[in-house]
């Protein structure tokens, strides 16, 4: 019983610290979603700055009708493209600054995507 009560508190605790750091730092809007579709070498819409808020969540579908890779410079993550299906990178947009979105085969600028405080 003792040892459940010492649990109980240890939760209750653990549940106060979360709530306290996460008030300060994290977005609350709703998920920045951005699509991006490449047709013979021809990027819709036509690459631009996207500006986020850091900590928000962003969402980038990309539909190429060739085989390629997608890849968000300085978060580093990345997509392959099957020909005509779409592809997500999914990530919270921590860092500030200015990142290049790009395909690697056709070389290819998608997007920048500008993450301000
Ligand atoms: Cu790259």
């Amino acid at each position: 019983m003792k040892l459940f009560a010492a649990l109980l508190a240890g939760a209750a605790l653990l549940l106060t610290a979360c709530g306290a750091s996460s008030e300060a730092t994290t977005y609350s809007g709703p998920a920045k979603e951005i699509t991006v579709t490449i047709a013979n070498r021809t990027v819709t819409p036509p690459p631009g700055r996207v500006e986020v808020a850091k900590g928000q969540q962003v969402k980038i579908t990309v539909t190429s009708d060739v085989a390629d890779e997608a890849h968000v410079h300085g978060y580093d993550k990345s997509a392959a493209l099957a020909p005509g299906a779409p592809a997500t990178i999914d990530f919270v947009a921590d860092q500030d600054g200015l990142f290049e979105v790009e395909t690697h085969e056709s070389g290819l600028q998608l997007l920048q995507l500008a993450v301000q405080d």
